[in-house]
């Protein structure tokens, strides 16, 4: 049995929540930045904005949700509502909205529209609602704009069917009368989990981690594990954006380990709180005509992709409507081809009718063979000496092979720290990669080789290992 400081043991013992679970599952969601912005081209509004200006004539969230259900992308969330104060939706609590637009004479409902589609093709639907708000006059006020704020979340969470997250951005200034608005976080939070139990709450809430930057990327070793510390709203905000001018491109390099030994090792508190890459398909937020040259290539997307979702984060795609409401063909175009790639990617995985060894296993319930079975609850887990355990995984015949999928049973917490994956040619085991953490899905990727074995070795993990999936492709 390995001995473990008590630290280790704790964070070992650090699990998810239901919410968060179902939250990863998804891997990859839309984000569609549209509003007052989207009509006067820029990408932060002062407030001042006339809502008659809002006019989608040919609004089709049809079309926004059938392009994501082709291109692999699981749940949408909209800017309900972004810091100029402009509300999607016709909220009885004030008259900046689309009721006030010329569009649809004050009668539509963008919020109505886009969670109906999602629907209609079997998406989750969230909403983004900017704590911070330029335009309302109560803003700066204390209970007075937090009453106005939970008013407005709750119209969201009751008249729109489920809702599977919230997005409190992290951005926050001045209001429109020079004052700074105390947040009542915990009421927020609070409002959400009355009326949707099941959403989480990202970004400046308790459920799921900003990444830290804009451009796509994550940690070589990201952590669900890390201090509590990570989630303090006031943080959050204090390291988000505070100026239009100077968009936060890089990782914040004071932050650039959160949860190993080291960085866990003096912190009272742990929680499991996942990393999520928000990133836009072009420069912008919102939709600026100037911008479509900027949309990403396949293999810029195709990258982010990898180096997000299958490095223990999840994917927050920003595809910005145009002012007509519907999506431009550059990005439709480099979306579709997105999608047709990830079809190709993991078209059939070769390892499902495999055979896997281990030199090691908990119990008869949990061995190697146990990581193939189609259900994410079987595992294999290692026993309570993982550093140095075995997994073979026997293809029965030789398949050319570029990339392996790996994944913790994470209901059981996140343990490895370190591992090692080989192909066996010519009778040698080749090394083809040498990585730090797994989480809820590592993917390697590799030159394409011909080959019948794999074996993973696990070199350091915390208390134990638990794998539940090793998918090769
Ligand atoms: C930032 C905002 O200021 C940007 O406009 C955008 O909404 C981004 C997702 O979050 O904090």
């Amino acid at each position: 049995m390995k001995k473990e400081p008590e630290y280790i043991v704790k964070a070992a013992a650090v699990v998810p929540s239901e919410r968060q679970i179902k939250w990863q599952e998804l891997e990859f969601n839309a984000f569609f930045h549209f509003g007052i912005n989207t009509f006067t081209d820029s990408e932060w509004g002062n407030g001042n904005e006339d809502p008659e200006l809002f006019d989608p004539e040919e609004l089709d969230c049809r079309q926004w949700a059938r392009l994501c259900k082709l291109s692999h992308i699981k749940g949408v969330i909209l800017t309900a509502k972004h810091h100029d104060g402009f509300c999607l939706w016709p909220s009885k609590y004030t008259d900046h909205s689309v009721k006030s637009s010329k569009w649809k004479n004050g009668n539509g409902d963008v919020v109505r529209e886009l969670s109906d589609a999602c629907r209609e093709y079997g998406l989750k639907f969230g909403v983004y609602l900017s704590p911070w708000d330029r335009h309302e006059e109560t803003y700066g006020q204390g209970d007075a704009y937090n009453t106005y704020f939970k008013n407005q979340l709750t119209e969201l969470l009751t008249g729109y069917g489920d809702i599977f997250c919230v997005w409190f951005d992290g951005a926050c200034g001045e209001g429109k009368n020079g004052k700074k608005q105390k947040y009542d976080w915990q009421g927020f939070y609070d409002t959400v989990r009355k009326y949707q139990p099941e959403a989480v709450i990202n970004i400046t809430g308790p459920d799921v981690r900003w990444c830290g930057n804009e451009a796509g990327v994550c940690r070589k070793s990201e952590w669900s594990v890390v201090p509590y510390y990570y989630s303090n709203a006031e943080l959050i905000a204090a390291q988000s954006q505070h100026d239009i001018s100077s968009p936060p491109k890089k990782i914040n390099p004071t932050a650039l380990d959160l949860g190993s030994r080291k960085a866990i090792k003096h912190c009272d508190k742990l929680i499991w709180y996942p990393a999520e890459v928000d990133v836009s398909i072009r420069k912008g937020w919102f939709y600026h005509k100037d911008d479509d040259y900027t949309v990403k290539s396949l293999s810029k997307l195709s990258e982010i992709y990898y180096n997000s979702v299958g490095a223990n984060a999840s994917l927050l795609l920003n595809i910005p409507p145009m002012p007509s409401g519907k999506i431009h063909e550059r990005d439709i175009e480099t979306l579709l081809s997105l999608g047709a790639q990830l079809d190709i990617d993991f078209q059939e995985n070769l390892a499902e009718d495999s055979v896997m060894t281990d030199n090691r296993h908990l119990d008869d319930k949990h061995t190697g063979q146990h990581i193939l079975i189609d259900d994410p609850d079987e595992y294999w887990h290692s026993g309570f000496d993982p550093d140095g355990s075995e997994l073979v995984l026997d293809l029965g015949d030789e398949y050319d092979i570029n990339k392996i999928v790996l994944g913790e049973h994470i209901r059981t917490g996140q343990h490895v720290e370190s591992f090692e994956l080989f192909a066996l040619i010519n009778d040698k085991w080749k090394k083809l990669a040498d990585e730090t953490v797994i989480g809820y899905k590592r993917i390697c990727r590799f030159p394409e080789i011909r080959v019948r074995y794999f074996k993973l070795i696990i070199k350091k993990s915390r208390c134990f290992a638990a794998i539940s999936r090793f998918e090769a492709y």
